[in-house]
C-alpha cells in the first residue's frame, strides 16, 4: 500500500510543527508549500535528516509550486499572517481572505479529493472562505479551533482538580474566538460532570468561571506571552488529531468549526459543533441538547460568526 500524502500549506510556526508530527507519527509523506522562497525546502530537509535519529520514514519535500500537492490524501492550511499583540483575529480578515483565495484556487486545481483541515484566523471565516473558493464538498472542507480551544480546557480543568489531562473531558461549541462556548455540563472528569464536581467540593463555581474564561481568551494568553506571534504546538497537535481520524476512518468524535445546513438552527455557517471524522470527511454533526444559557452563548457566538461573513462579501464580491 503506497504512503498516504500531506500536503501543509503554509510553512511557519505551525506548519513545521505539523510536518515534524506528521513525520514522528508516519501519517505519510509530506509536502511543506509556502510562498516564501527557502523556508519550506530548508525545513523540509532539516525534518528529514531528524528521520534517521527518530526512525521514521517518510519523504518530506518543501516546495512554492502548488503542483507538488497533486493528489494529496490531507492538507492542513495555516497560510496566512498570524495575530500580533493588540490586533484581532477579525483585523486579520482582508489580508487572509486573498491567501484562502490563492490556497483554495491552489487546491481545487491539483487536489480535490483531498480532506481539508483549516487553521487560518478568523478561523470560522476563513474555513467558509476557503470552501467556497475550493468549490470542494462541504463535508471534505473543515475547520480546527474546538479540538484546541477544548484542550486548553481540559488542560486548566486537571491543573485545578489536580488529575491526568487523559480522564478530563471538555466540550467547547461555537465560533472560535472571544465568544465560544465552553460547555460545563458536558465535561467531565472520568464521566463525572463538572457542575457535580463542585457541588462533591472539588472546586467553586468561581474557580470553573475563571477557567472558563481563561479558556476563551486562551489564544490571547499566548500571543500576549510570545509577543512576536500565536500559539503552534497545541494548534498543530490538535489538527494531526483531526487528519488522523480521516485518514485511519476512527470515526473520532471532535469539536471543529463544520458547516450547518440547518443543525443547531444554523444554515450556510461554520461554526463549532460536535463531529464525527471518519474516513468520509466530516461524516455527522453531533447534535446536542443546550441548556438556555449555552443556547443564548451559542447564539451569540454565531451572530459573530455572520457578522464576519458579511465583511467578507464585502471585500470580495465573489463571495
Ligand atoms: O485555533 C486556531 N485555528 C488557531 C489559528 C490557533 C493558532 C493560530 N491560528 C492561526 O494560524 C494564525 O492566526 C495564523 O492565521 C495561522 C498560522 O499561524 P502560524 O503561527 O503558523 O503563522 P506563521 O508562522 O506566520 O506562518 C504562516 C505562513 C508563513 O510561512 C507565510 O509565509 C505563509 O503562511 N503564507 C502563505 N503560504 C502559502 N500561500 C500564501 N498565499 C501565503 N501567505 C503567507
Amino acid at each position: 500500500m503506497a504512503r498516504k500524502k500531506i500536503a501543509l500549506i503554509g510553512a511557519g510556526n505551525i506548519g513545521g510543527t505539523l510536518a515534524h508530527l506528521a513525520a514522528i507519527k508516519e501519517l505519510g509523506d509530506i509536502v511543506l508549500f509556502d510562498v516564501v522562497e527557502g523556508v519550506p525546502q530548508g525545513k523540509a530537509l532539516d525534518l528529514a535528516q531528524s528521520g534517521p535519529v527518530e526512525g521514521f520514514d517518510a519523504r518530506l519535500k518543501g516546495t512554492n509550486d502548488y503542483a507538488d500537492i497533486a493528489g494529496a490524501d490531507v492538507i492542513i492550511v495555516t497560510a496566512g499572517v498570524p495575530r500580533k499583540p493588540g490586533m484581532s483575529r477579525d483585523d486579520l480578515l482582508g489580508i487572509n481572505l486573498k491567501v484562502m483565495k490563492a490556497v483554495g484556487e491552489g487546491i481545487a486545481a491539483n487536489a480535490p479529493d483531498a480532506f481539508v483541515i483549516c487553521i487560518t484566523n478568523p478561523l470560522d471565516a476563513m474555513v467558509w472562505a476557503l470552501r467556497e473558493f475550493s468549490g470542494l464538498p462541504h463535508n471534505k472542507v473543515v475547520g480546527m479551533a474546538g479540538v484546541l480551544d477544548s484542550a486548553r480546557f481540559r488542560h486548566f480543568l486537571a491543573e485545578e482538580f489536580d488529575v491526568s489531562v487523559q480522564d478530563v473531558t471538555a466540550f467547547v461549541l461555537g465560533g472560535h474566538g472571544d465568544t465560544m462556548v465552553p460547555v460545563v455540563e458536558y465535561s467531565t472528569v472520568a464521566g463525572i460532570p463538572i457542575p457535580d464536581l463542585v457541588k462533591m467540593g472539588w472546586s467553586t463555581q468561581e474557580k470553573i468561571d475563571a477557567i472558563v474564561q481563561r479558556t476563551r481568551s486562551g489564544g490571547g494568553e499566548i500571543v500576549a506571552l510570545l509577543k512576536t506571534g500565536s500559539a503552534y504546538y497545541a494548534p498543530a497537535t490538535s489538527a494531526i488529531e483531526m487528519a488522523e481520524a480521516y485518514l485511519k476512518d476512527k470515526k473520532r468524535v471532535l469539536p471543529c468549526a463544520a458547516y450547518l445546513d440547518g443543525k443547531y438552527g444554523v444554515d450556510g455557517l461554520y461554526v463549532g459543533v460536535p463531529v464525527v471524522i471518519g474516513a468520509g470527511g466530516v461524516e455527522r454533526i453531533v447534535e446536542i441538547a443546550l441548556n438556555d444559557q449555552a443556547k443564548v452563548n451559542f447564539q451569540v457566538s454565531v451572530d459573530a460568526v455572520k457578522e464576519l461573513l458579511v465583511a467578507c462579501k464585502g471585500i470580495d464580491s465573489s463571495l
